[in-house]
Protein backbone atom coordinates (compact mmCIF):
# COMPACT_ATOMS: atom_id res chain seq x y z
CA UNK A 1 0.00 0.00 0.00
CA UNK A 2 1.11 3.31 -0.75
CA UNK A 3 1.68 6.53 1.43
CA UNK A 4 -0.90 8.29 1.95
CA UNK A 5 -0.21 12.55 1.54
CA UNK A 6 -2.54 14.80 3.29
CA UNK A 7 -1.56 18.56 1.77
CA UNK A 8 -3.70 21.84 1.53
CA UNK A 9 -5.00 23.90 -0.90
CA UNK A 10 -1.95 24.15 -4.18
CA UNK A 11 -1.88 27.26 -5.01
CA UNK A 12 -0.98 28.89 -1.20
CA UNK A 13 0.35 25.87 0.76
CA UNK A 14 4.27 26.11 0.54
CA UNK A 15 4.96 23.45 2.58
CA UNK A 16 2.16 21.33 1.07
CA UNK A 17 4.35 21.93 -2.22
CA UNK A 18 7.38 20.31 -0.53
CA UNK A 19 5.45 16.78 1.10
CA UNK A 20 4.36 16.56 -2.37
CA UNK A 21 7.69 17.04 -4.50
CA UNK A 22 9.33 14.94 -1.53
CA UNK A 23 6.85 12.14 -3.19
CA UNK A 24 6.60 13.17 -6.50
CA UNK A 25 9.88 13.26 -8.00
CA UNK A 26 10.91 10.43 -6.01
CA UNK A 27 8.74 7.99 -7.72
CA UNK A 28 7.43 6.69 -4.18
CA UNK A 29 3.72 5.83 -5.12
CA UNK A 30 1.36 8.02 -2.77
CA UNK A 31 -2.32 8.72 -2.66
CA UNK A 32 -3.01 12.44 -1.83
CA UNK A 33 -6.22 13.81 0.29
CA UNK A 34 -7.22 17.07 0.35
CA UNK A 35 -7.43 19.67 2.99
CA UNK A 36 -9.59 22.11 3.48
CA UNK A 37 -6.76 24.49 4.57
CA UNK A 38 -8.74 27.72 3.71
CA UNK A 39 -12.16 26.31 3.70
CA UNK A 40 -12.10 25.64 7.66
CA UNK A 41 -12.51 21.99 7.25
CA UNK A 42 -8.68 21.12 8.12
CA UNK A 43 -9.34 19.80 11.71
CA UNK A 44 -12.41 17.27 10.48
CA UNK A 45 -10.25 16.59 7.43
CA UNK A 46 -7.57 15.30 9.33
CA UNK A 47 -8.98 13.79 11.68
CA UNK A 48 -7.56 9.90 13.04
CA UNK A 49 -4.16 11.70 12.41
CA UNK A 50 -2.93 12.85 15.52
CA UNK A 51 -0.24 14.78 16.27
CA UNK A 52 -0.98 16.45 13.07
CA UNK A 53 -2.17 19.78 12.79
CA UNK A 54 -1.05 21.57 9.86
CA UNK A 55 0.02 20.41 6.04
CA UNK A 56 1.67 18.52 4.58
CA UNK A 57 1.34 15.22 6.92
CA UNK A 58 1.66 11.89 6.09
CA UNK A 59 0.86 8.19 7.01
CA UNK A 60 2.97 5.26 6.29
CA UNK A 61 2.03 2.13 4.77
CA UNK A 62 2.40 0.49 8.54
CA UNK A 63 -0.06 3.35 9.93
CA UNK A 64 2.83 5.91 11.01
CA UNK A 65 1.76 9.64 11.22
CA UNK A 66 4.32 11.83 10.43
CA UNK A 67 3.17 15.71 10.92
CA UNK A 68 5.95 17.65 9.48
CA UNK A 69 7.40 18.32 6.36
CA UNK A 70 11.52 17.14 7.71
CA UNK A 71 9.73 14.05 9.61
CA UNK A 72 8.48 13.13 6.52
CA UNK A 73 11.26 13.61 4.54
CA UNK A 74 13.64 11.68 7.04
CA UNK A 75 11.25 9.11 7.29
CA UNK A 76 11.24 8.88 3.29
CA UNK A 77 14.62 8.99 2.86
CA UNK A 78 14.91 6.26 5.52
CA UNK A 79 12.51 4.08 4.15
CA UNK A 80 13.67 4.45 0.57
CA UNK A 81 17.12 4.18 0.50
CA UNK A 82 17.35 3.84 -3.35
CA UNK A 83 14.98 6.55 -4.12
CA UNK A 84 17.68 9.10 -3.99
CA UNK A 85 15.85 12.10 -1.69
CA UNK A 86 19.66 12.91 -0.17
CA UNK A 87 22.70 13.02 -2.23
CA UNK A 88 24.92 9.78 -2.30
CA UNK A 89 28.14 11.54 -1.01
CA UNK A 90 28.56 12.46 2.76
CA UNK A 91 30.02 15.60 2.16
CA UNK A 92 27.13 16.37 -0.41
CA UNK A 93 24.68 14.60 2.00
CA UNK A 94 25.98 16.88 4.80
CA UNK A 95 25.31 20.49 3.61
CA UNK A 96 22.20 19.39 1.74
CA UNK A 97 20.84 18.29 5.54
CA UNK A 98 22.42 21.69 6.36
CA UNK A 99 20.46 23.65 3.28
CA UNK A 100 16.84 21.46 4.18
CA UNK A 101 17.34 22.37 8.22
CA UNK A 102 18.18 26.18 7.77
CA UNK A 103 15.12 26.16 5.01
CA UNK A 104 12.84 24.88 7.74
CA UNK A 105 14.30 26.83 10.93
CA UNK A 106 14.90 29.98 9.46
CA UNK A 107 14.01 33.12 6.42
CA UNK A 108 10.79 34.14 9.06
CA UNK A 109 10.82 37.50 7.26
CA UNK A 110 10.05 36.05 3.54
CA UNK A 111 7.83 33.97 4.46
CA UNK A 112 6.30 36.35 6.70
CA UNK A 113 6.21 39.71 4.47
CA UNK A 114 5.92 37.12 0.96
CA UNK A 115 3.10 34.74 1.86
CA UNK A 116 3.20 32.12 -0.97
CA UNK A 117 0.59 32.31 -3.62
CA UNK A 118 1.21 30.84 -6.93
CA UNK A 119 -1.62 32.09 -9.10
CA UNK A 120 0.55 35.51 -10.48
CA UNK A 121 3.38 37.86 -10.03
CA UNK A 122 3.60 41.16 -8.27
CA UNK A 123 5.32 43.37 -10.04
CA UNK A 124 6.66 46.43 -7.90
CA UNK A 125 6.21 45.13 -4.62
CA UNK A 126 8.53 46.68 -2.09
CA UNK A 127 11.06 44.72 -0.86
CA UNK A 128 12.36 45.11 2.80
CA UNK A 129 15.66 45.07 4.21
CA UNK A 130 14.86 42.15 6.64
CA UNK A 131 13.86 40.19 3.61
CA UNK A 132 16.81 41.01 1.59
CA UNK A 133 18.79 39.45 4.54
CA UNK A 134 16.92 36.43 3.95
CA UNK A 135 17.46 36.32 0.34
CA UNK A 136 21.26 36.75 0.32
CA UNK A 137 21.45 34.08 2.65
CA UNK A 138 19.66 31.96 0.72
CA UNK A 139 21.67 32.52 -2.47
CA UNK A 140 24.92 31.68 -0.36
CA UNK A 141 23.67 28.70 0.73
CA UNK A 142 22.82 28.13 -3.21
CA UNK A 143 25.82 29.24 -5.04
CA UNK A 144 27.66 26.98 -1.80
CA UNK A 145 25.95 24.02 -2.55
CA UNK A 146 26.16 24.33 -6.57
CA UNK A 147 29.75 25.29 -6.54
CA UNK A 148 31.23 22.75 -4.36
CA UNK A 149 28.71 19.92 -6.00
CA UNK A 150 26.87 20.84 -8.68
CA UNK A 151 27.06 19.37 -11.83
CA UNK A 152 27.72 20.42 -15.45
CA UNK A 153 24.59 20.69 -17.24
CA UNK A 154 22.88 19.84 -14.56
CA UNK A 155 20.20 23.23 -12.80
CA UNK A 156 20.18 21.20 -9.36
CA UNK A 157 21.84 22.59 -5.61
CA UNK A 158 23.79 19.21 -5.70
CA UNK A 159 24.10 18.39 -9.32
CA UNK A 160 21.00 15.28 -9.01
CA UNK A 161 17.83 16.19 -8.02
CA UNK A 162 17.45 16.32 -4.23
CA UNK A 163 15.50 17.06 -1.18
CA UNK A 164 17.29 20.54 -0.88
CA UNK A 165 15.72 21.05 -4.08
CA UNK A 166 12.20 20.47 -2.73
CA UNK A 167 12.72 22.35 0.47
CA UNK A 168 13.81 25.51 -1.96
CA UNK A 169 11.40 25.36 -4.68
CA UNK A 170 8.64 27.65 -2.59
CA UNK A 171 11.54 30.38 -2.32
CA UNK A 172 11.74 30.05 -6.07
CA UNK A 173 7.63 30.74 -6.61
CA UNK A 174 8.32 33.83 -3.81
CA UNK A 175 10.92 35.15 -5.42
CA UNK A 176 9.11 35.12 -8.61
CA UNK A 177 5.37 36.18 -7.14
CA UNK A 178 6.92 39.08 -5.23
CA UNK A 179 9.85 40.22 -8.22
CA UNK A 180 12.03 39.66 -5.66
CA UNK A 181 15.90 40.49 -6.56
CA UNK A 182 17.83 37.23 -8.21
CA UNK A 183 21.67 36.64 -9.04
CA UNK A 184 22.17 35.20 -12.61
CA UNK A 185 22.38 31.89 -10.94
CA UNK A 186 19.16 31.94 -8.93
CA UNK A 187 17.25 33.28 -12.27
CA UNK A 188 19.06 29.78 -13.77
CA UNK A 189 17.44 28.00 -10.78
CA UNK A 190 14.58 29.34 -10.44
CA UNK A 191 13.90 28.56 -14.26
CA UNK A 192 14.44 25.42 -13.82
CA UNK A 193 12.41 24.71 -10.95
CA UNK A 194 8.99 26.21 -11.81
CA UNK A 195 9.21 24.77 -15.55
CA UNK A 196 10.25 21.55 -14.44
CA UNK A 197 7.20 19.31 -15.14
CA UNK A 198 6.59 17.92 -11.19
CA UNK A 199 5.86 21.92 -10.39
CA UNK A 200 4.25 22.68 -13.91
CA UNK A 201 1.62 19.78 -12.89
CA UNK A 202 1.36 20.92 -9.01
CA UNK A 203 0.09 24.84 -10.75
CA UNK A 204 -1.83 23.37 -13.32
CA UNK A 205 -4.19 21.97 -10.53
CA UNK A 206 -3.82 24.88 -8.13
CA UNK A 207 -5.55 27.16 -11.02
CA UNK A 208 -8.58 24.89 -10.77
CA UNK A 209 -8.87 26.21 -6.75
CA UNK A 210 -11.64 28.70 -6.61
CA UNK A 211 -11.07 31.58 -3.79
CA UNK A 212 -13.52 33.86 -3.22
CA UNK A 213 -12.63 36.19 -1.53
CA UNK A 214 -9.10 35.79 -2.61
CA UNK A 215 -6.59 35.48 -0.13
CA UNK A 216 -3.30 37.76 0.24
CA UNK A 217 -4.75 40.02 -2.55
CA UNK A 218 -2.54 43.43 -1.58
CA UNK A 219 -2.12 46.37 -3.21
CA UNK A 220 0.54 46.01 -5.77
CA UNK A 221 0.35 45.79 -9.93
CA UNK A 222 -0.65 42.48 -10.81
CA UNK A 223 1.52 40.44 -14.21
CA UNK A 224 1.10 37.34 -15.48
CA UNK A 225 3.09 34.47 -14.05
CA UNK A 226 6.17 34.13 -16.54
CA UNK A 227 6.78 30.27 -16.74
N1 LIG B 1 6.70 22.98 10.27
C1 LIG B 1 5.63 22.53 9.43
C2 LIG B 1 4.89 23.72 8.88
C3 LIG B 1 3.61 23.32 8.20
C4 LIG B 1 2.64 24.49 8.05
O1 LIG B 1 2.77 25.52 8.72
N2 LIG B 1 1.63 24.31 7.17
C5 LIG B 1 0.62 25.32 7.00
C6 LIG B 1 0.15 25.35 5.55
S1 LIG B 1 1.43 25.89 4.43
C7 LIG B 1 -0.59 24.93 7.82
O2 LIG B 1 -0.98 23.79 7.86
N3 LIG B 1 -1.20 25.92 8.48
C8 LIG B 1 -2.41 25.72 9.22
C9 LIG B 1 -2.26 26.07 10.67
O3 LIG B 1 -1.17 26.49 11.09
O4 LIG B 1 -3.25 25.90 11.38
C10 LIG B 1 6.20 21.63 8.34
O5 LIG B 1 7.41 21.69 8.12
O6 LIG B 1 5.47 20.84 7.75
Amino acid sequence: MPYTLFIGDRLFSSWSLRGWLMLEKFSIPYETTMVGLYSGTMAQDMKGMEPARTVPAMKTNVGHVLSDSLSMAETLAEENPDAGLWPKDAGARALARNLVAEMHSSFSALRGECPNNIAFVWSDFTVSDAVKKDLARIEELWALAHSRYGKEGSPWLFGEYSLADVFYAPVCCRMTTYSLPQSEFAKSYIKATLTDPAFQAWRKEALEEVHDPFPYDLAFRKADWPY
